[in-house]
């Protein structure tokens, strides 16, 4: 056997025997987003981390500009998505991170979308959790979805943002 085939056999021995320390690989989600014709967008990747829920959201085609960009409390997404819901508010606050009785757990920051209409973005939302049966969780009895508005969130007005229609949805799952 050669050294590095002795490296690599060791190494894994290491891993395997760490391994049960460790917490359960990272929990993962998805949705894919639609706009209001039923034409695929984009689509958002949420995995826990032990400070929120990293999203990774990538967008296609869509109008330049700022857009409102939330987590709300209805999974489900039917033209022009106000079956949706609010804001996903498990902790009962007013709307925006400006607000003095806000946020929202579903509140984020706006979308800036480039005139070439795509956009990928990540952030980390601190106030949700892809663990079932916490209060947060964006898989309680009646899901969540991932919404993008047609106007910017004014991080202030409640209960909306005053951000406008819905131009595209995807159901966290
Ligand atoms: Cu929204
Ligand atoms: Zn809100």
């Amino acid at each position: 056997m050669t050294i590095l085939g002795r490296i690599g056999l060791g190494a894994c021995a290491a891993l395997l025997l760490v391994a049960p320390a460790l917490p359960a690989a990272a929990q993962t989600a998805a949705a894919a987003l639609k706009d209001s014709g039923g034409k695929e967008v984009g689509s958002v990747n949420l995995t826990q981390t032990r400070h929120g829920v990293l999203i990774n959201l990538s967008v296609k085609g869509l109008p330049p500009g700022e857009h409102a960009f939330h987590v709300h409390a209805v999974g489900k997404c039917e033209p022009p998505f106000t079956t949706a819901g609010g804001h996903f508010n498990p902790g009962n606050k007013k709307h925006g991170m400006l607000a003095a009785e806000g946020h929202h757990a579903g509140d984020m920051p706006n979308l800036h979308i480039p005139q070439s209409g795509d956009l990928t973005v990540e952030v980390v939302n601190a106030e949700i959790t892809l663990e079932k049966g916490k209060p947060n969780s964006v898989f309680g009895p009646n899901g969540t979805a991932i919404v993008i508005h047609a106007s910017s969130d004014d991080y202030k007005t409640d209960p909306t943002g005053e951000a406008g229609g819905r131009i595209a949805c995807g159901v966290i799952q």
